[in-house]
């Protein structure tokens, strides 16, 4: 692979083999992160790169879409049957650009929307102040429980009531419990709302089965294609057929022209994988060694916001090690380990340089790791974060990380 980039571009050829190494060399433990196979990515390099197709099947503005057409539509009966929904838009660039037209078909500017609040683990896209969700909706923000660090559904039942927003928005992106879904559609029910779920973290694990299913109590889903689901970067949206219309409406014309038809090509070949008994047990096997490192990583006097995790996904608590997120996730970073700096509940720090780090074990598990790596994994991290400081203790660290990525090579990498 890179063949043609290596004889035309050498800048742009030595970058691509680099990052390939970086992949192949680190424990890539951010939660949203993931390694798509080769078939993906040959879809994401397609021909298909090449072809305007503003509209949908069968109704395009544009000629020459006697294939586009198959394509697009095998993607959405994919995503349909995947997920059990009645109606699925493959079209939009991204989750946030789908959260956005999922907002401007269920409400106008100026209504409420209710999401979680950034800081404790909402996205940027449920409504928060920086965001155009924040600026253009009038958005209130629930929090979680301050005992439990849990979604709180009397509190969020409570604020539902008080505000009556036209669209209450579930899911998360720095959340490791399972979220009651039944429970957000009864509040969004009560109060004559929209229950909008943004499932973007844990499709992978929904396809997988080893999370419930937001589809049946949701007026309408949106999900990011490439982290747990391991597919291309793009976005979904899922409703049901009530709501169709409106839905691709609000995509196109509404947010976007052209769809990106080599991601949805890619989105389309990466559903395939989904529906597969492999795909099952790697999503069973995310959640498991999610378990397995949170418990190792308490063992090692860690604290987990929550005390643990149900999903992909934990977040750490670091202000008992007296240190903060940013000077850990650089020292893990030079060690080979790669996480994100993030905020916890009730952060007492700023945003910029949170107390908390999120890890995840997607990426790791696509590897083929198990639990038994994920107590080596948990081993390094402690190893490095008691020794901040110590350049040699980090080289050390990460000369274990190589041997441990190097028995774990990336499936499908395009460079050996
Ligand atoms: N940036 C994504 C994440 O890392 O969770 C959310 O869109």
């Amino acid at each position: 692979m890179y063949r043609d980039i290596q004889r035309q571009d050498q800048n742009i050829y030595q970058l691509l083999l680099q990052e390939e190494k970086r992949q192949q060399d680190s424990i890539r433990l951010i939660p949203s992160e993931n390694y798509v196979s080769k078939a993906v990515r040959e879809a994401t390099g397609s021909c298909l790169t090449n072809k305007y197709s503003e509209g949908y099947p069968q109704k395009r503005y544009y000629e020459g879409q006697q294939i586009t057409d198959q394509i697009e539509t095998i993607a959405i009966e994919r995503a349909k049957k995947l997920f059990g929904a009645d109606h699925a838009c493959v079209q939009p660039y991204s989750g946030s650009v789908a959260n956005v037209a999922v907002y401007t078909a269920f409400a106008e500017p100026g209504d409420t929307i209710m999401g979680l609040a950034l800081p404790f683990g909402g996205h940027l896209t449920h409504g928060w102040k920086v965001s155009v969700t924040g600026k253009f909706f009038n958005a209130v923000q629930y929090e979680l429980d301050p005992d439990s660090d849990r979604l709180d559904y009397d509190a969020i039942e409570k604020m539902a009531i008080q505000h009556k927003p036209k669209v209450i928005v579930s899911g998360a992106t720095a959340y490791s419990r399972i979220i009651d879904f039944e429970r957000f559609g009864a509040i969004a029910k009560k109060v004559g709302a929209f229950h909008f779920c943004d499932m973007a973290h844990i499709a992978g694990l929904i396809a997988a089965g080893a999370h419930p299913n937001p589809v049946p109590y949701a007026d309408v889903v949106s999900t990011t294609t490439h982290k747990s689901l391991r597919g291309p970067r793009g976005a979904m949206i899922l409703c049901k057929e009530e709501h169709a219309k409106r839905v691709n409406k609000a995509v196109f014309p509404g947010m976007q022209g052209g769809p990106h038809m080599h991601t949805i090509t890619a989105i389309a070949v990466a559903l395939g994988e989904a529906s597969t008994d492999s795909f099952k047990q790697y999503g069973r096997q995310v959640v498991k060694n999610a378990a397995r490192l949170a418990q190792k990583l308490m063992e090692f006097g860690f604290d987990i916001v929550s005390g643990g995790t149900d999903n992909h996904l934990i977040l750490m608590d670091l202000r008992s090690k007296g240190m903060l997120g940013k000077k850990l996730a650089k020292a893990l970073d030079s060690a080979g380990i790669v996480t994100n700096y993030n905020t916890i509940p009730n952060d007492p720090a700023k945003p910029f340089n949170p107390s908390g780090i999120r890890i995840g074990t997607p990426a790791v598990t696509t590897r083929g790791m198990k639990e038994e790596q994920m107590d080596t994994i948990a081993e390094l991290f402690n190893e490095v974060t008691a020794n901040v400081e110590d350049e040699n203790a980090i080289a050390n660290a990460a000369e274990k990380v190589k041997q441990l990525c190097s028995q774990f090579p990336v499936p499908d990498s395009f460079v050996s």
